[in-house]
């Protein structure tokens, strides 16, 4: 049987590296800071993780290395920002609580998946 045939452990859905910057808390704004960081989909959560450069797809296991933050995605949004950045595909999550990310990737196929996996999740928590 699976690891995880009791189903207590979150399924990892998707894990890779996006450029990001925290544009809000709670609301209120704050200043722009761009910076690689290790992206995680894991039941209704996306977590951050600091230091990418040991970590792979594959290697990679919930709880073998502390997270940066975490975002609940439920009754989250998901927005395709293109005015909000001059870089190109740019994307928006807004939590419940106010507060704004901005995702980015050079390459389009990854950033296409990416928003499209979390917008499945999003929609998978209202229903
Ligand atoms: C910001 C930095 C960001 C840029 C932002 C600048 O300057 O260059 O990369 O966002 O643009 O203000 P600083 O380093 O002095 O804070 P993008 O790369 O997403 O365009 P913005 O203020 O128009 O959002």
């Amino acid at each position: 049987s699976s690891p995880d045939s009791d189903g207590c452990t979150p399924e990892l859905e998707k894990a890779g590296l996006l450029n990001k910057t925290k544009i809000a808390e709670g609301g209120r704004k704050l200043r722009k800071n761009w910076s690689p960081s290790w992206v995680v989909l894991v039941g209704n959560s996306l977590v951050f993780f600091k230091d990418p450069k040991s970590q792979t797809p594959s290697s990679w296991k919930p709880g073998n290395s502390r997270p940066e933050s975490s975002v609940d995605l439920r009754g989250a949004q998901l927005n395709w920002a293109k005015d909000l950045s001059s870089k190109k595909n740019v994307f928006k999550l807004r939590t419940v609580t106010g507060n704004e990310f901005l995702l980015q990737s050079e390459i389009d196929s990854m950033i296409r998946e990416w928003y499209n996996t979390i917008k499945n999740v999003i929609d998978r928590l209202v229903r």
